[in-house]
């Protein structure tokens, strides 16, 4: 087999590079471990920024996005008892947020690659990648009934996430690693419950944060900190209620809505950038390069940003011959991962209990708290964070 571009990994920036590329007239593969029901019912990211919702539409995949996903204006930080509102779109001149599940951006990209009669290869069994510093790249992988195959390409895009081999495919003291993990985690679920405010709710407690989200009309999403190693097994549905009701009842009374508990999860709590974010012809976009926690919303939304600015650089070498966007691709991207990374760490400790704090940070944390809510300068740093910055 051969293409021009051979992608690890059928995630947000695999299936967003693939359908870029095919825009461009240049041909992809993209090569997945698992099935395709697998990744389009895996359960994950629910906040799209302004600018990936923005490279949806301008690219054709809008449609059941501007349909079923639920815009947002405004956030809500709940702190003693209260909830105070940021206006985001007043605050950034007119942009939002939009709710929109990651599994059905998943379920769009890979309707429109078929569509478009692109090639995605499920459930790929040992996947390696090979002379991504020499003259002709090549990843090697099983297909589903056990033939052994390999995919020869110009470039290769190692979009494989956190646990994939495409990172790890490269030499020892190649990259730099820059890492921070936090002493807590996120228990999440999914109830079958209406959602009780139409925006989001980022509450600090002193028994932990607490998220209230959504996924539809009929759907809440919602998340606790908890400890690190947590088991499920502690957490029956009660507990998991009674917690998420100490933590964000406000003293108007308001409290989400229960309802069955449709699924749940722990989600680790890490900041990892790894410096830079190529190695030859290997490009790395998205978790597989840098990983921040989801207290910002930005996982998905980086990934976008990232294979967003690849395809414009392979499309510029590939048909111009042109290449200081490619040698620029890795110094572009880190500049966006670390002020990313820099606003989802603020948010983490703005509102996450430590277990090493003193009361002096808990006092510190409620004045940070009441700075940001009372001072427009620091709403509008937050909004603009928020909703996203701008694109390269
Ligand atoms: P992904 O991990 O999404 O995709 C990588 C793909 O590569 C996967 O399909 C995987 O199966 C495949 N793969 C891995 N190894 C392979 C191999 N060897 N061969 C072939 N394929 C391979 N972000 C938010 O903003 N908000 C959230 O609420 C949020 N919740 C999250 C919850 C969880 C449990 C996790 C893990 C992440 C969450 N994130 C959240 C972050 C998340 O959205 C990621 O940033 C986003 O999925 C990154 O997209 P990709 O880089 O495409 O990686
Ligand atoms: C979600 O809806 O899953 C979500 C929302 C906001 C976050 C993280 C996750 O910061």
């Amino acid at each position: 087999m051969r293409t021009q571009v051979g992608i690890v990994g059928a995630g947000p920036a695999g299936l967003m590079l693939s359908h870029l590329l095919h825009l461009e007239g240049i041909e992809s593969v993209v090569i997945e471990a698992r099935s395709r029901k697998y990744v389009e019912e895996r359960v994950r990211a629910g906040v799209l920024e302004q600018g990936t919702v923005d490279l949806m539409i301008d690219t054709g995949l809008g449609d059941r996005l501007q349909r079923e996903g639920l815009i947002h204006h405004g956030i809500e930080l709940s702190f003693l008892g209260r909830r105070h509102r940021i206006d985001l779109t007043e605050l950034t001149g007119g942009k939002s947020i939009t709710i929109y599940a990651q599994h059905e951006v998943i379920r769009d990209l890979i309707r429109a690659r078929i569509a478009a009669g692109g090639q995605i290869i499920f459930e790929a069994d040992r996947v390696t990648v090979h002379d991504v510093d020499g003259t002709s790249p090549r990843i090697r992988f099983r297909s589903q009934d056990g033939q052994p195959c390999e995919l020869q390409c110009d470039f290769i895009a190692g979009c494989d996430g956190w646990h994939g081999i495409c990172r790890s495919s490269i030499p020892e003291g190649a990259l730099a690693c820059y890492e921070r993990s936090y002493p807590f985690a996120w228990l999440g679920i999914l109830a079958q419950a209406a959602p009780a405010s139409e925006e989001l709710i980022y509450a600090y407690h002193q028994r932990g944060f607490a998220l209230f989200s959504m996924r539809s009309p009929e759907v809440t999403r919602l998340y606790l900190q908890c400890a690190p190693e947590e088991d499920l097994a502690n957490w029956p549905d009660d507990r998991i209620w009674q917690e998420l009701r100490t933590r964000m009842t406000s003293a108007d009374g308001w409290a989400p809505k229960q309802g069955e508990i449709l699924q749940k999860g722990i989600t680790d709590m890490r900041g990892f950038v790894v410096e830079p974010m190529q190695h030859g012809k290997l490009f790395l976009a998205g978790d597989a390069a840098h990983i921040v926690p989801p207290t910002g919303a930005k996982g998905l939304n980086l990934a976008i940003a990232d294979v967003r600015v690849l395809a414009r650089a392979l499309a510029i070498f590939i048909k111009q011959g042109r290449r200081e966007l490619l040698d620029h691709y890795s110094e572009t991207c880190l500049r966006r991962a670390w002020k990313v990374q820099r606003f989802s760490w603020w948010m983490t400790s703005m509102l996450h209990c430590f277990p090493s704090d003193s009361g002096f940070d808990r006092r510190r944390q409620l004045a940070e708290l009441d700075y940001v809510t009372s001072s427009r300068a620091a709403l509008a740093s937050l909004a603009e964070n928020y909703v996203g910055l701008p694109m390269e």
